[in-house]
């Protein structure tokens, strides 16, 4: 039996500011919809596909954006989502704002994606690990980018999952930039990468990146697929979304590196691919045997310390 499945990349245009739950959710019910007909079983919606990107906005205390964040998923707003998805028997990816009260009562705040299976059985949650930007109102930037004062990093870190027949790992948006994200996946054999973003195409602490915006972002992905001879599901929020343009060009990407599919608006649209989960031995099982060719015993560096520690002078 063959293990082909087909995965779809529901990219979002931009989330006003006071565009409703509602509202949103009916979008991603449209790309459900549309999902359908293309027979797509595993729906990948963007980062923080609920909600407009508040992290441009600094408010000293993040509780006043609450109403951003959502306390169970699903909650009254998705669950019309969730219904539906089981009802078509799609599986999917929601990236969202999650509000997480611990044991102790001590309110954590996540940048979080849920995977539910075909059935409706939630799969897992993954909550973004490498949170970009900055804490503090910065005013010398045209836009905020303070999700490091409304997120903190993951406590879980990255895992995979038995799901959709192969083996499912997700990150979210700046993880993507990072190899350790992606080979932290492969070794736990993941087959399929989910990946939502929001990337403002003006880079302010270095606008020579603006103009390299969408090459970065296929670069990452890219190598990271083919490194890890896994698929790659990047899918964008972009367009322009309150003054702000980010990127879109979402894309299904092969173990190969090549891309399969690509968006081509800067609009909610879905793009899909029929999937072959065995082709990823193609690269595993070759030079990316990671048994026979990896030498983990000189990549002790990449977990033992966090920043570049040049030779001495004169060394
Ligand atoms: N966004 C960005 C990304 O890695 C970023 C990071 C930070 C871009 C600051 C621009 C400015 O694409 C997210 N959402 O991680």
């Amino acid at each position: 039996m063959p293990r082909r499945i087909t995965v779809g990349a529901g990219q979002m245009g931009p989330i006003a500011r006071d565009e409703t739950k509602g509202e949103v959710v009916d979008r991603l019910m449209n790309l459900l919809l549309q999902a359908k007909d293309q027979g797509v079983e595993l729906l990948v919606y963007p980062e923080l596909a609920m909600t407009t990107f508040f992290p441009r906005w600094f408010v000293e205390d993040p509780a006043e954006f609450d109403h951003y964040y959502h306390r169970e998923m699903p909650d009254q707003d998705t669950k019309v989502l969730f219904d539906e998805a089981k009802q078509l028997g799609i599986g999917f990816a929601l990236g969202y704002a999650e509000l997480y009260t611990d044991d102790e009562g001590i309110e954590h705040r996540y940048n979080t994606y849920i995977l539910v299976e075909r059935d409706g059985s939630v799969v897992s949650k993954f909550r973004k690990i490498h949170i970009p930007g900055h804490a503090d109102y910065e005013p010398w930037r045209q836009f905020q980018h303070a999700e490091r004062h409304y997120f903190e990093p993951g406590p879980d870190g990255f895992g995979t999952w038995q799901a959709f027949d192969g083996v499912v790992g997700m990150a979210i948006c700046n993880d993507r930039r990072w190899p350790e994200t992606y080979r932290v996946l492969g070794l736990q054999g993941a087959e399929v990468i989910l990946i939502g973003y929001n990337t403002p195409l003006y880079y302010s602490p270095d606008p020579t990146q603006n103009a390299l915006s969408g090459f970065h972002n296929h670069l990452v992905m890219q190598a990271g697929a083919y490194q890890n001879g896994a698929y790659v599901v990047g899918v964008a929020k972009g367009g322009f979304e309150e003054g702000v343009e980010s990127l879109s060009q979402s894309v299904i990407i092969a173990p190969s590196g090549q891309i399969i599919a690509q968006a081509i608006t800067l609009e909610d649209e879905l793009i899909s691919a029929n999937i072959d989960l065995d082709f990823c031995e193609t690269y595993k099982g070759t030079l990316f045997n990671f048994d026979y060719y990896r030498m983990p015993e000189h990549y002790g560096l990449v977990t033992s310390q966090r920043g570049a520690v040049p030779p001495p002078m004169g060394s």
